[in-house]
This record gives C-alpha cells, sequence and structure tokens, in this order.
C-alpha cells in the first residue's frame, strides 16, 4: 500500500490518469516541498466515473448485505494491516503528528468500515398495521449514484466517514477528496482493488473543488451530495445542488465555546482542555475555540492554559514527542496569522504563541505556527465570531450561567459546546439551551458512531452517524396493501 509519485484516480476498478494529462502539485507542509503530483480533473472524469458507477449499480444495489458486509470488512482490514503507511502518509501530506495519524485518523478510518459492514446487518425498516384494513411496509432502497466531497483535516477518517454507509447502503459513489491531501484516497483506491470491490461502485476522483468538485454537484444523475468542509463552500454546494432537488448531507464550519464553571474537577478540566484546543493544531471542527470561564477560576485558569500551552512541543510531525505538527498549507496559515493580527486590532492580548515557530533544516520553510492564547476580546468581536481553524484560542470570564449561554450562543455556528461542571441540574439546563448538535459534558471528542452528528445553525444540515447516516443514503418508499 505505498504512496506514489504521480497520483491516479480510481475510476470503474482501475488506476487512471486525468484524461487532461494535467498534475496538480502535493505540498509537505512541514517542509513547503512538493512531493507528489495529483490529478488535475475535470468534468469529463467525473462523467467517466459516472457512467461507471451507473453500471456498477444494478449489481451493487442487488448484492446481498452479507456480501457488501464482507467487502466492507476487508477493505477495514486492509486498512488496519497497512496502519503504519497511512499513517507516515497522512502526516506528510497534512503536516500532522504521525502519533496522531496512527492513534486518531487511521484507526477510526478502519473503524467507519467496519463499523457500516456489521451496521447494514442491523438495519431494518418499519411496518405500520391499520387494523382490520391494511399493512404498511416501508422499503429502504439505496439511493443510486451519490457523491462524497471531503476537507484536509482530517483527510481519510472524514472520506472514509461518508464513503462507508453509502456503500453499505447499495449506492455507488462518486468520491473526490481535498485537493491539499488527496495521498491516502489514492492509497484507499488500492485497498479498493486488493479487497475486490466490484468496478464502478467506488470511483475517487481527485482535483480543484471549483473544477472536479463542482461538477458532482452539477451532475443529474448524481442524486445525494454529502460534504464537509467551509461554510461558504456549503452554501455555494446548497444553491446548486437544492434546486435540483438533490438529497444533501452538509457538515460546516464550528466556533465552538468551552464553558467551565468553578466546580468542575479542575485537573480534568485542563487536561482535556488542552487537546480540545490544540488537537490537530486546532484544525478540527469540533475544537473549543472561545473558552468561556467563570470568574471565581479565572486567573488560576488562565496562568495554568498558559504555562501548558508553552510546554506544547511543536515541531517534525514525525517525532514522537510532538504535540503541533505544521498547519496544512501556507494559505491557511496566512489565514490563521491575519486573524492573530486581528486580534490585536481588536484589543486583545496574545498570552502566548502568536508567531511562526524558528525551524532549521528540512522544516525551515514549514508551516509551523506556536499555539496560541488570547484574552481581552468582546464575545461579539470578528475573532470570537469567525471560525479561525487553527491552534488559537480566546479566554473570556463570565459572572453567571445566563451571560455564559448569551455569549455561548451569540456565533451564527452551532456544531458543538462542552461544559465542565459537577452540577446536573446545571447539565440539564445547558443543554437544553445551548445552540449546538452535539454537546459534551465533561468531556471533549468522545465519539460513540452510532450517535447522531451534526449541527445546527450556519453549522449545516443533515446528520451523520449510525442510522441516521443509512437513513440519508437510503429512500424510503412506503407500501400499502389492503387486506
Ligand atoms: O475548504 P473547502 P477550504 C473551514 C475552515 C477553513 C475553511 C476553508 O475554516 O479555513 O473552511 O477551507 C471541495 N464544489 N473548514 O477552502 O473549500 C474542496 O475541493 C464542490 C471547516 O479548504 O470547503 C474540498 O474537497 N466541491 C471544515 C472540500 O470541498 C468543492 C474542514 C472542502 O474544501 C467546491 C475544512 C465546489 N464549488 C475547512 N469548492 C470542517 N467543517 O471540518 C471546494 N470544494
Amino acid at each position: 500500500m505505498t504512496p506514489d509519485q504521480y497520483l491516479k484516480n480510481y475510476i470503474d476498478g482501475k488506476l487512471v490518469p486525468p484524461q487532461s494529462g494535467q498534475y496538480l502539485d502535493n505540498v509537505n507542509p512541514a517542509t513547503a516541498e512538493i512531493y507528489s503530483y495529483l490529478p488535475d480533473s475535470e468534468a469529463a472524469d467525473i462523467e467517466s466515473a459516472v457512467v461507471a458507477a451507473e453500471k456498477a449499480f444494478p449489481g451493487w444495489s442487488k448484492t446481498s448485505l452479507q456480501e457488501r458486509s464482507r467487502l466492507l470488512s476487508r477493505i477495514s482490514e486492509i486498512i488496519g494491516q497497512n496502519l503504519t503507511a497511512f499513517a507516515e502518509a497522512e502526516s506528510i501530506d497534512a503536516g500532522k503528528p504521525v502519533s496522531m495519524a496512527t492513534t486518531i485518523d487511521i484507526p477510526r478510518a478502519q473503524e467507519n468500515f467496519k463499523f457500516f459492514a456489521t451496521a447494514i446487518l442491523h438495519f431494518s425498516s418499519e411496518a405500520h398495521h391499520m387494523v382490520g384494513q391494511a399493512i404498511n411496509f416501508t422499503l429502504r432502497q439505496p439511493i443510486g449514484i451519490v457523491g462524497c466531497i471531503s476537507p484536509w483535516n482530517l483527510p481519510l477518517y472524514l472520506f472514509t466517514w461518508k464513503i462507508a454507509p453509502a456503500l453499505a447502503a447499495g449506492n455507488c459513489v462518486v468520491a473526490k477528496p481535498s485537493e491539499v491531501t488527496p495521498m491516502t484516497a489514492y492509497m484507499l483506491s488500492k485497498a479498493c482493488i486488493e479487497a475486490g470491490l466490484p468496478a464502478g461502485v467506488l470511483n475517487i476522483v481527485h482535483g480543484l473543488g471549483p473544477k472536479a468538485g463542482q461538477p458532482i454537484i452539477e451532475h443529474p444523475k448524481i442524486k445525494a451530495i454529502s460534504f464537509t468542509g467551509g461554510t461558504e463552500t456549503g452554501r455555494r454546494i446548497a444553491a446548486v445542488a437544492a434546486p435540483m432537488f438533490k438529497k444533501l448531507s452538509l457538515e460546516l464550519g464550528g466556533k465552538n465555546p468551552n464553558i467551565i464553571f468553578a466546580d468542575c474537577d479542575f485537573e480534568e478540566m485542563m487536561k482535556v482542555t488542552l487537546r480540545s484546543s490544540f488537537a490537530n493544531s486546532g484544525q478540527i471542527c469540533l475544537c473549543g475555540s472561545r473558552i468561556l470561564v467563570e470568574r471565581s477560576i479565572y486567573d488560576k485558569f488562565k496562568a495554568e492554559l498558559v504555562k501548558r500551552t508553552e510546554s506544547l512541543v511543536v515541531g517534525n510531525p514525525a517525532a514522537d514527542e510532538t504535540d503541533l505538527g505544521a498547519l496544512v498549507s501556507q494559505a491557511h496559515l496566512e489565514k490563521v496569522s491575519a486573524y492573530i493580527r486581528l486580534a490585536k486590532e481588536e484589543g486583545g492580548t496574545i498570552l502566548c504563541g502568536g508567531e511562526r515557530v524558528p525551524m532549521t533544516g528540512d522544516f525551515k520553510n514549514g508551516y509551523f505556527l506556536r499555539p496560541t492564547v488570547v484574552e481581552g476580546l468582546s464575545y461579539d468581536c470578528r475573532v470570537n465570531q469567525e471560525e479561525i481553524f487553527g491552534p488559537v484560542v480566546t479566554i473570556m470570564p463570565f459572572d453567571t450561567e445566563e451571560e455564559a449561554l448569551s455569549y455561548a450562543n451569540s456565533t451564527r455556528y452551532g456544531l458543538s459546546a462542552t461544559v465542565w461542571t459537577k452540577d446536573i441540574t446545571r447539565v440539564n439546563r445547558m443543554s437544553e439551551k445551548l445552540e449546538a448538535g452535539v454537546i459534551w459534558i465533561n468531556c471533549w471528542l468522545l465519539r460513540d458512531l452510532r450517535t447522531p452528528f451534526g449541527g445546527v445553525k450556519n453549522s449545516g444540515v443533515g446528520r451523520e452517524g449510525g442510522l441516521e447516516a443509512l437513513r440519508f443514503f437510503t429512500a424510503p418508499k412506503n407500501i400499502c396493501m389492503k387486506y
């Protein structure tokens, strides 16, 4: 399962070059050097993928659940057997620590296939009896050809989170990974070939959003779109797909509050808050980037957060001791750095971080940024309202539960929220009133794959996870039989 220098599309069961013969540079963010090339695909490549998917659909949709389950399990096994190769490739492509890719990204990609390989065996439909008159039963049929588009922050993890349920439910898939991190999706193509997945069932096309992603959205034969990425991209996708009456699942940005009450388990909260602030350099849509702290423990919290943040090791993604690797791209480094400048303009104080890390040798041009803590900003300034998606958190004191809630709910986003408290009645009050699709109490990123996942407000529409995903990727058909 080796990474290659020239990546290929996976269409109709084969690895093929882009029809135009054009390639894009793939940069290693830790060294800022081009290390491989990915297909610069366009509408013609998407068309070939759709033709292949259309040809494969009659067979795949009628394949027994047991056989679909066996094939998905086999893909999961192959990912597991190649864990190290996948993890190293993910680290080079995304700049993230190998330790993170080895313990989180790749095991989760493996788990996604395993989970939906078994979930489909337990997915059932309802019957509704009209006493003395009729019986209704509901078929849950695959939709047909579906499009899956994923981002760069958790490349294989999020790509497979969409593909696995789509395939399990009997659909054929045209998928596009992010052009910023294409390598593990390419390696997944090889895993699918090794597993014996029938040709055309899954097609992976590489390339830019507007050039290779947009034709997926626009294609009349692609009936559903599952997308994770930026809110503005989601808006553009909805504008095209909604008038075509496509089914849409959009997982978009977040600006999540981490609300800390004085009665919490301080040590546990500190340990987890460090992770929820800076895991994957803050490039996770679930990171808690706005930290709201009850005033009585604010000074103690601030001192402790700054001390622990300064002790984080930023550097070589391959080294065991590294906590934060490089940001994913130069463009993203510039975006995050611009928000740090804005924080100062808006009256904030940088308590630690705020600059690039001076590196030497191979890494001297890499996109390394020190984890940054900012205080003194108002809850409604741009830095506290817009998604930064980097290793930057703001801290703010609050006096009452109502005040914390109003700050927490003040953004246009509503993905997740974390609350730290031992007071169970407060937990219930807060959980009911927080405007978010995912709430963590005294924990963060603790995920059961059966639970619904997604946001409210501008964080998206639809839910992924467990049966929600299988429902999204199937169309219910009610059959009413009179006695
Ligand atoms: O994402 P894009 P970008 C946020 C984060 C980040 C910002 C922009 O704040 O700074 O979004 O990141 C494909 N039709 N998140 O620009 O563009 C694209 O090729 C079809 C949050 O990198 O949304 C890629 O495969 N597809 C986030 C995918 O969409 C299109 C994760 C995501 O890219 C397309 C990433 C089009 N017109 C960024 N344009 C999260 N919620 O986890 C782009 N794409």
